[in-house]
């Protein structure tokens, strides 16, 4: 079975298409006209192992405050319609992702009760024309929609562009794990029965 999903959600400021594979090989063909953000979901695509496509276009003549917010929107709700009735997956990943002078560690449950938890403490300034502030912005915006608690642990870094992808790299990673299907997982792992 296919787990897969593709959205187009169009609003007064953003047009996003969206589509991931969860059992892909880290294809990315990532086109949002934000910079920084390609190279975000290229590398989330690449380390997460996923198929993800992504095409959108925003009113970034504001600022890109709404564009990465929507991707992070359709992402989130694309990755909940992949993984579906979620049975036999695995349910929690974690990783721990240096890049250089810099430490992420992260750890995910996709529990379906949405909860960031954002310990990454950046100073407010831009790498290109991409407010760093944005990316607390973009793992809200997927967290609610996946229906995922994350966590984002950022133990120590500096360069901000190294921090940003350091998090990205490590949420891949994480659900990358937390998606998987265990053959030895009969149904859902929740003593509830329903995640
Ligand atoms: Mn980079």
């Amino acid at each position: 079975m296919s787990r897969s999903a593709s959205i187009e959600r169009i609003t007064k400021e953003t047009r996003i298409k969206l589509s991931i594979d969860l059992d892909g090989s880290g294809q990315g063909k990532i086109c949002t006209s934000v910079p920084f953000l390609d190279h975000m979901l290229d590398l989330f695509a690449r380390h997460g192992l996923f198929d993800l496509t992504v095409e959108a276009k925003g009113d970034i003549d504001i600022d890109f405050h709404h564009t990465v917010e929507d991707i992070g929107i359709v992402l989130g709700q694309a990755m909940k319609e992949a993984l579906g009735d979620k049975k036999g997956i695995r349910r929690y990943g974690q990783s721990v992702v240096p890049m250089d002078e810099t430490l992420a560690e992260v750890v995910a449950d996709l529990s379906g009760r949405p909860y960031l938890v954002y310990n990454v403490v950046l100073p407010k300034v831009k790498i290109g024309d991409f407010d760093v502030e944005l990316g607390r912005e973009f793992f809200q915006a997927f967290v609610n929609n996946v229906g995922a608690n994350l966590h984002i642990n950022v133990k120590y870094g500096d360069n901000v562009h190294h921090v940003l992808e350091a998090c990205f790299k490590g949420v891949a990673r994480a659900l990358d794990i937390a998606t998987q299907v265990d053959p030895r997982i009969d149904g859902v792992l929740s003593t509830k029965g329903k995640l």
